[in-house]
């Protein structure tokens, strides 16, 4: 009983955080979302070393990479919360001049992301390419207008 108790307690002390999108301080939100990049990164990176030869491809490590990037890819969104272009960050302050476009792309990234994560259940390797080029595609949009170099 006290075990339920503690769940319950636990789940709704966290539901509302999420929901909420209530980062104590900007500088959370950032961490949040470099840890939720930095996770992506290494997925994708391992994913692309399987694409060019450097690992040998394997399907069932493709799959669980490729769910990883499409659940991750949902993360980071959330975190560009007003004002987080100040600090410890590469992320350029014209994401909130032009907020929709910002939206818009990320948006993209999790749709590739997510297309990324079927075409890597097909046995067929140019979809898979295709669908991880256009993801990368989308990493690298975006940066190019939003992120420091
Ligand atoms: C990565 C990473 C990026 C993107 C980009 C894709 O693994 O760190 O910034 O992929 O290079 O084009």
């Amino acid at each position: 009983m006290k075990k339920i108790l503690l769940a319950i307690t636990a789940t709704a002390m966290i539901i509302p955080a999420v929901f909420a999108n209530d980062f104590e301080k900007t500088e959370d939100a950032i961490k949040y979302r470099q840890a939720a990049y930095g996770l992506i990164s290494f997925n994708f990176g391992e994913m692309g070393a399987m694409l060019k030869g450097e690992k040998p491809f394997d399907q069932d490590q493709f799959n669980i990479r490729a769910e990883n990037v499409a659940v991750l890819s949902k993360l980071p969104h959330e975190a560009f919360v007003d004002g987080s272009d100040k600090g410890d960050t590469a992320a350029l302050a014209e994401i909130w001049q032009d907020k929709a476009d910002f939206d818009s792309k990320m948006n993209t990234f999790k749709d590739n992301a997510a297309a990324l994560a079927i075409a890597a259940k097909s046995n067929d390797k140019n979809a898979i390419k295709a669908a991880f080029v256009d993801t990368g595609k989308s990493c690298k949009g975006c940066h190019k207008v939003y992120k420091e170099d």
